[in-house]
């Protein structure tokens, strides 16, 4: 998808070896089971987010879980960046809203609800207007730096100043409670693909999301 000079991809371990490598093998999976609480870890997807130098548009406030079609609470996203990533570019966290509730999704650009009904779900608090109730976690990054942050947690992003580009790699991934919820729409991400489809409340168990990680007595 583009949105002016805001790229992104999805789902692309299984084409190119050296992004399935470090999926694998690196430490995230660990880091993933250690935060969640799991002891089994797989990989919901992978995701690629690249704003182009002097893309000004904010990435608007939202939770990730509303977009996709997984229930449950043991979960957690890395967003590792490749470029060195200031105060202004980075994420922003509205720290306690992972306990929830859902809050409605919508298209970045015309706030459109494409996904749950209009009015089936809350909408979102203006966070700013009650900053004791909200308090805002952001950090500045270097390339190698990874933050991780739950499904529900609402965040969002700021523009990209002067001549650099900010390329950043994300990591989805399951832990133990994390169990399938089918759509009558398609999901961001799609998963129309997997095969046999999953029922509701059917744990993930299917080749396109892998086991990255599991606990010494539970292999
Ligand atoms: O990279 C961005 O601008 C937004 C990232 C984001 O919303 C996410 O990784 O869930």
């Amino acid at each position: 998808m583009t949105a002016r000079g805001f790229v992104e991809d999805f789902r692309n371990w299984s084409r190119i070896p050296a992004l399935e490598r470090f999926i694998r093998e690196s430490p995230a999976a660990a880091i993933a089971a250690q935060l969640t609480g799991s002891d089994t870890i797989r990989l919901y997807h992978d995701h690629v987010l690249v704003k182009e130098p002097g893309t000004r548009q904010l990435t608007p406030w939202h939770q990730d879980q509303p977009y996709y079609d997984v229930d449950g609470h043991q979960n957690t996203s890395m967003w590792l960046p490749v470029d060195p990533v200031p105060r202004s570019a980075t994420l922003e966290f509205a720290a306690g809203s992972q306990r929830g509730p859902w809050y409605m999704p919508r298209t970045f650009l015309d706030g459109e609800a494409k996904w749950f009904p209009e009015g089936s779900l809350e909408e979102l608090p203006d966070l700013e207007a009650d900053p004791a109730r909200w308090p805002i976690l952001a950090w500045e990054l270097e390339p190698g730096d990874a933050v991780f942050f739950h499904m529900l947690t609402v965040h969002r992003a700021g523009g990209v100043e002067g001549p650099d580009r900010r390329r950043v790699l994300s990591v989805r991934m399951l832990g133990d409670d994390m169990v399938s919820a089918p759509r009558p729409w398609t999901t961001s991400p799609p998963f129309g693909d997997v095969d046999p489809p999953l029922e509701a409340g059917a744990p993930l168990d299917r080749d396109v999301f892998p086991i990255l990680w599991e606990c010494d007595e539970c292999r």
